[in-house]
């Protein structure tokens, strides 16, 4: 009896201690950070006046929101081309739901309702949610197999619609709490966990997020079942023996799914990029659920691939259109770019678990080039118009129709739009993170914010005007004075690093130290991981000033990169630029940007929304028809934030600039 007691003990122990392992840091609760900047604030609200809504009229009028409706019936043709078509639905919820947790509105909130009422309908008894099979079971469609899940390693993506129902229901319950979404949800995992796991079903999901929302929703009921499918999918990859090992071909051989070995073998990002980035977030998730350490080897693995070898300059991942994912190490082609905005998004999501892992800031400056670049890029400033893929050049003369040169309001397969709906609101979400008495800030965006530290509430300021100017407040306002080390990010393009490996350097070095004051009083820090250290017994109306010196940029890339050798891009803080049409007499493909060139700045108000321009004058090759020469004319120059390109029609592009005329192709033809 006594021994039965004393292993029952341990069991216990053991379990508690389990359940207590998580990121040891973790972000401040987006709805703690009430921003109040000219950057993010106007873009939030776009998407809640603009976005949100055009987003759900598109999902009506599209007859996504009727394939729940037939689902409902049991009856008519699923009405939409593909069958994850029900996640636009389940994304824009998740978007408003985040929306309604900081601004409420109580007729979206009985808009979202009406569309959980018919989501409820079209689940099946036991739990199954799919509408493509769900309306009419005898008519399924080429993607989908005959019975439940037979497909789902290829083309179904049952188990994606579950996943993206799983983190719509988290924001909803979290945000409204209300439970009628949260409730469809659990009835499906359960049914999920019912049928995979060991000794039941086991696939490798086609298609990755259903091991995210299970970790969520895990979160929110403590039902380790959910994280322990998590991690079974996870382990299930690298098992299936269909593939052909030998084949070069991404589909043949398994790497499209990241199924090609087990995951803790894998060391190099491949695949389709959006696949990849949700499996490398979720596989941070459950590392941290778990202490996984083999786990968290492979991703770490894996980051530093992506880092120092497939991303372009921007931020964006992804380089091949053929199957939109990763290319071989250094290859990232500009004028055939795919970089489609869902694998920035994931890339976001990855790189804020790997800081929440690590504590490194060098997490966060990835994440920061993705969101300021590759990833609003994504978006047009009107709210309603969409990149689905991310271009590095636009030329003229070369036309590639396979490059997207204008954004549109919904794709066939609008997964990029309705992701951003549910990215932007949660931006606040990235700004701080906490562990125990460290407080690190990681964005830099004007706002108020509430935390707890030690016990104790403390408000935190920010006021700048961020991403133009590097000038950066915070005001400290404890409830009563307070000891805890404030850990402001010292970004690397602050400290000579263009990225956190030798991919893309600037060409010079500045010596421009960033200053921190105190109180007024110039103070010495020391970094830890890439963040100033402050410690100090905090009392009210302590001002931190931090000045991080932004300069022109030129970033070059590495040797390997052949295309953008002897080229240049412009960076300024973290924003890289990009030589459009409009600005640039028509043609960017024709630019020489001399090596000696030197820049002004200049913040146009009313140029996009607000933007800071980069000036110079440069070199253009010009085609002197008449007199039958070729001639280089000295023009002036303006470069803009490559996010706000294609807001003013269509034309030439470019990031990278020669500074040097190395060939010049004659066209034939008229
Ligand atoms: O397969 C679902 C989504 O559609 C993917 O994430 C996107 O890349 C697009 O293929
Ligand atoms: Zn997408």
């Amino acid at each position: 009896m006594k021994t039965i007691a004393f292993i029952l003990m341990i069991f216990v122990g053991l379990t508690t201690n389990a359940q207590q392992k998580d990121y040891s840091i973790k972000a401040v609760d987006f709805t703690k950070v009430k921003l109040n900047d000219h950057f993010w604030l106007p873009r939030i609200e776009i998407n809640r006046t603009v976005t949100i809504p055009a987003s759900f009229a598109r999902c009506e009028s599209t007859g996504r929101v009727n394939n729940f409706v037939m689902a409902a019936a049991r009856k008519g043709k699923f009405c939409t081309h593909y069958p994850f078509d029900d996640t636009d639905i389940y994304k824009t919820i998740e978007g408003a739901s985040f929306s309604l947790a900081t601004h409420p509105d109580a007729k979206l909130q009985a808009y979202l309702d009406s569309l959980i009422n018919i989501i409820a309908k079209a689940q099946e008894s036991d739990g199954y949610l799919y509408t493509a099979r769900t309306i009419d079971p005898n008519n399924v469609g080429s993607w989908v197999g005959k019975v439940r899940w037979e497909k789902e390693r290829e083309l179904s993506h049952e188990l994606y619609n579950a996943g993206h129902l799983y983190e719509a229901a988290a924001a909803h319950y979290l945000a409204t709490k209300k439970t009628n979404l949260l409730n469809i949800a659990l009835k499906n995992a359960d049914l999920v966990c019912s049928v995979f796991g060991p000794g039941k079903k086991s696939v490798a999901p086609g298609h990755e997020i259903v091991e995210m929302g299970l970790v969520k929703l895990y979160r929110i009921t403590g039902k380790k079942e959910y994280l322990n499918t998590a991690k079974f999918f996870i382990e299930a990859r690298g098992h299936y023996k269909g593939y052909d090992a030998k084949s070069d071909d991404s589909w043949q051989n398994g790497s499209y799914w990241q199924d090609d070995k087990p995951v803790v073998l894998q060391d190099e990002a491949e695949g389709h990029a959006v696949r990849a980035g949700y499996l490398y977030s979720a596989v941070a998730d459950v590392a941290a659920l778990t202490g996984d350490d083999s786990l968290l080897r492979a991703i770490d693995k894996i980051w530093e691939n992506v880092v120092t070898q497939k991303m372009y300059v921007q931020g964006s991942i992804g380089a091949k259109g053929d199957g939109e994912r990763f290319g071989k190490n250094y290859e990232l082609p500009n004028a055939t770019a795919y970089n489609e905005t869902c694998a920035a998004i994931a890339n976001v999501f990855w790189n804020e678990r790997m800081f929440l892992l690590h504590g490194d800031s060098k997490y966060i400056d990835v994440l920061e080039k993705t969101l300021y670049n590759g990833l609003i890029s994504g978006i047009g400033l009107d709210g309603k118009s969409f990149f689905y893929t991310n271009a590095m050049q636009v030329t003229n003369h070369f036309n590639n129709n396979d490059v997207e040169a204008s954004r549109s309001g919904w794709f066939e397969c609008s997964c990029c739009p309705t992701n951003l709906v549910r990215l932007i609101p949660s931006v606040p979400g990235y700004v701080y993170a906490q562990q125990d008495n460290n407080v690190y800030a990681n964005l830099f965006i004007s706002g108020t914010s509430e935390l707890v530290v030690e016990k104790n509430n403390v408000e935190i300021v920010q006021q700048n005007n961020y991403p133009w100017n590097g000038d950066l407040s915070f005001t400290i306002n404890p409830s009563k004075t307070t000891e805890f080390n404030f850990k402001v990010r010292i970004p690397g393009w602050a400290q000579n690093a263009a990225i956190p490996s030798d991919l893309y350097q600037f060409k010079n070095n500045s010596d421009k130290k960033v200053i921190i004051k105190i109180n007024g009083q110039q103070t010495d820090y020391t970094i830890e991981k890439g963040y100033a250290v402050l410690n100090r017994k905090w009392k009210k109306a302590d001002v931190v000033e931090v000045d991080l010196p932004m300069e022109v940029r030129r970033v070059i890339a590495n040797k390997m990169i052949a295309e953008d050798n002897g080229k240049v891009a412009l960076q300024m803080g973290p924003i890289i630029y990009c030589a459009e049409w409009v600005d640039n007499d028509k043609r960017t493909s024709n630019i020489i940007l001399p090596s000696n060139a030197d820049f002004t700045t200049e913040y146009k108000p009313d140029l996009l929304n607000g933007i800071n321009v980069l000036k110079t004058n440069i070199e253009k090759v010009e085609v002197d028809s008449v007199n039958n020469k070729i001639e280089t004319v000295s023009k002036p120059f303006v470069a803009i934030p490559y996010y706000a390109w294609a807001n003013r029609g269509k034309g030439e592009m470019a990031i990278w600039l020669n500074e040097k005329i190395k060939d010049v192709e004659l066209i034939t033809g008229n």
